[in-house]
């Protein structure tokens, strides 16, 4: 199974090692395309030594290769909110992890859309059995 993970780069890294332990944990269940996402040492900047061209081409054809997307949507992004929109054009089963921090919500264009499984969560063992029972769902 391939999956795609989305999180934030130029939308702010504060979540980097949570995504790190999220793409560890994807890592048992299939082949991760993106697993660069999680990398601490990847700067908000992003991947420097590539052109945003590139980057966006390579990015949509693991999209459009991918079995099941897998976004943490705490930190807004604008990179992830347009690989959803993709997502769901292209009828890729979705799974949106969120924590709502500072009493902040999910924006309603995601939390809206039924197409998306949105899933709260406090801990890493919650992520962990949201994305067993989403795998067990859609696959
Ligand atoms: O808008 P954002 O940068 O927060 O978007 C993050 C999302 O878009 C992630 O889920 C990635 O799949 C994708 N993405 C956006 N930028 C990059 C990137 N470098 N490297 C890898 N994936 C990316 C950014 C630019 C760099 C040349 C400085």
């Amino acid at each position: 199974m391939k999956i795609y993970f989305a999180g934030s780069i130029r939308g702010g890294r504060k979540d980097a090692q949570l995504y790190n332990n999220i793409i560890a944990y994807l890592r048992e269940k299939g082949q991760v395309l993106t697993e660069h996402v999680g990398s601490t040492d990847l700067s908000w900047k992003g991947e420097t030594s590539r052109k945003d061209e590139e980057i966006y081409n390579r990015d949509i054809e693991w999209l459009k290769s991918a079995d099941i997307l897998i976004a943490e949507v705490t930190n807004p992004s604008l990179g992830v909110g347009y690989e959803l929109a993709i997502a769901e054009k292209l009828q890729i089963p979705t799974l949106c992890l969120y924590r709502t921090e500072n009493g902040k919500s999910l924006s309603a264009m995601i939390q809206g859309n039924n197409t998306f499984t949105c899933k709260k969560y406090k801990t890493i063992l919650n992520v962990q059995q949201s994305i067993d029972d989403f795998i067990q769902d859609v696959i």
